[in-house]
């Protein structure tokens, strides 16, 4: 079995296509889990897929992005879908950070930290997981530091997506400066 094929696809599946496998996310992104294997298993590449394979995937990921619960999973973070997943709001720590490609720095202290194309901006706990995150779309990113206590306490609302991602709706650039 392929965990990081079979995490790609659930991440696809549950963040931002659930339409494409016939499913439907709960308000808080949940979808049952039989229902996603019965989908699954139409492919051949997933015909003998079983519960216990999600298990052995969330636990071989490098990254926690699936929970299991109660008969469901969902996605921790990334969707893109038009109707927001609920997030339960938390109090975030007095630093966070944003890695972000060169040519996005001068945007960013304009206008702030929006969502693009996801439904929250996406925040790490760690200057390393920043980095990881910058790199994905240019060699040497910039790490942002964003003063989120100093936000929280203003009213801005942070939310958990695990225990290094944390999500915002937007982060004014007054909270933003170079790391
Ligand atoms: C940028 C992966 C111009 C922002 C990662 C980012 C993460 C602006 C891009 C998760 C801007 C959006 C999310 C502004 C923000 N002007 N550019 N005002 N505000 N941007 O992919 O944070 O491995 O939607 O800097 O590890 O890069 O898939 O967000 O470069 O945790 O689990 O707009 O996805 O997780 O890009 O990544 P994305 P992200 P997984």
């Amino acid at each position: 079995m392929d965990y990081q094929k079979l995490s790609k696809e659930l991440s696809y599946a549950l963040r931002h296509a659930p339409h494409e496998y016939e499913l439907e996310l709960d308000e808080y992104g949940w979808v049952d889990i039989q229902q996603l294997l019965y989908s699954l298993q139409e492919q051949r590449v997933w015909h003998h897929l079983s519960e216990s394979d999600l298990h052995t995937m969330i636990a071989q990921s490098e990254k926690k992005r699936h929970e299991i619960k109660e008969g469901k999973i969902r996605a921790l973070y990334g969707h893109s879908l038009p109707k927001k997943i609920i997030k339960a709001k938390s109090e975030p720590p007095e630093l966070l950070y944003h890695g972000t490609p060169k040519r996005f720095v001068d945007a960013i202290m304009k206008q702030g930290l929006v969502p693009k194309g996801r439904q929250y901006v996406h925040l790490s706990e760690e200057t390393d997981t920043a980095l990881q995150v910058g790199k994905r779309r240019d060699d040497q990113p910039v790490i942002l530091k964003i003063e989120a206590k100093k936000a929280w306490r203003d009213g801005v609302s942070f939310y958990h997506g695990n225990e290094m991602v944390w999500l915002a709706d937007k982060v004014d650039s007054k909270y933003i400066s170079i790391w």
